[in-house]
């Protein structure tokens, strides 16, 4: 959501993030949006400018516990400098004794995920248009030596105009990532060399947006199997299959992304040019201005 206090808030800061001091008593604190990994998610008003946000609130003793109050001061930093139509802003942060608060971007169209939940599937327009700009957000991440490592749905956000906003940075790595990675929780998403724990580099991302672009069109990620083993198995061989209803330009631009060979990969930079998002974005276009003109 845009506000005028927004801008000032955001201007002339080093770092990207406002400098002055907040508090818990700047603000108003509305429903729960949303429970994370180390804490919740609340609609929020700050007074005395009332620019509506998103405020999480992490539990310091948590994140000792768990010891990842290094990855959350890098997340923030991450997140502080990127600035990208498509990429969830953080605003600023506080904390008290107990708990870290981040003050961050309200997306009022919620989780992509339950969008997609709800409606089973996107038609290829909407499909067509989000990856379109996940490619423009990923890129403008990868200029900054930033691999997000971690895009799927749920880390995905919708704002009022169904624009989507990439979140979440908890796994992201300055680049050349040439750690190797604990596995936990999903393999869906991961490319041939990441579940092999081979070295990778930006190209994984690559490998995800048409993950999820099948996602998108079918509902279900492309190597689901029953048990991690299965799924590896699938994503080592790409095991890739299209039921009948995608078309073929879809599927050309799926096959694309989804090479085993990372450099193999079609770039970012030429997913715009893909007949699937110009033939797409032309008829979506279309769609919109009959729409106006009735
Ligand atoms: C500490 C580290 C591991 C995580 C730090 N990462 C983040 O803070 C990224 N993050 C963004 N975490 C949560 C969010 C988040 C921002 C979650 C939900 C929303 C959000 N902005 N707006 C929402 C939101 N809008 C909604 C509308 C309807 C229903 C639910 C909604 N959630």
């Amino acid at each position: 959501m845009k506000m005028a206090g927004m801008a000032a808030l955001s201007a002339g800061t080093s770092g990207g993030l406002d400098q002055r001091k907040f508090t818990l008593t700047d603000f108003e604190i509305g429903n729960r949006l949303g429970r994370g990994k180390f804490g919740k998610v609340y609609l929020a008003r700050k007074l005395p400018e009332q620019y509506i946000c998103a405020l999480k609130v992490l539990w310091k003793a948590q994140l000792r516990k768990q010891n990842v109050e290094h990855q959350l001061r890098r997340e923030i930093e991450i997140m502080a400098n990127l600035r990208h139509p498509n990429i969830l802003r953080l605003y600023g942060y506080f904390h008290d004794n107990d708990r870290v608060f981040l003050i961050l971007e309200y997306a009022a169209g919620g989780e992509l995920f339950n969008v997609l939940r709800d409606r089973g599937r996107f038609n290829e327009e909407t499909t067509a248009k989000y990856m379109k700009d996940l490619a423009s957000a990923l890129e403008y991440c990868h200029r900054k030596n930033i691999i997000h490592r971690d895009i799927k749905p749920e880390n995905l956000l919708l704002d009022h105009n169904g624009n989507i906003k990439l979140s979440d940075f908890g796994w992201s790595v300055h680049a050349p990532g040439k750690r190797r990675m604990t596995m936990c929780g999903t393999l869906d998403y991961l490319p041939p060399e990441m579940v092999m724990r081979k070295e990778h580099d930006p190209s994984v991302d690559i490998w995800a947006l048409g993950v999820l672009g099948f996602e998108f069109i079918t509902g279900q990620p492309p190597f689901e199997a029953q048990g991690q083993k299965a799924t590896f198995k699938r994503i080592t061989k790409v095991d890739l299959t299209f039921p009948c209803y995608i078309s073929k330009d879809a599927q050309d631009l799926i096959k694309k992304l989804l090479k085993k060979e990372p450099s193999d990969r079609l770039p970012l930079s030429k997913v715009p040019d893909h007949p699937f998002i110009v033939k797409n974005l032309a008829s979506a276009a279309k769609t919109a201005a009959k729409k106006k003109k009735k």
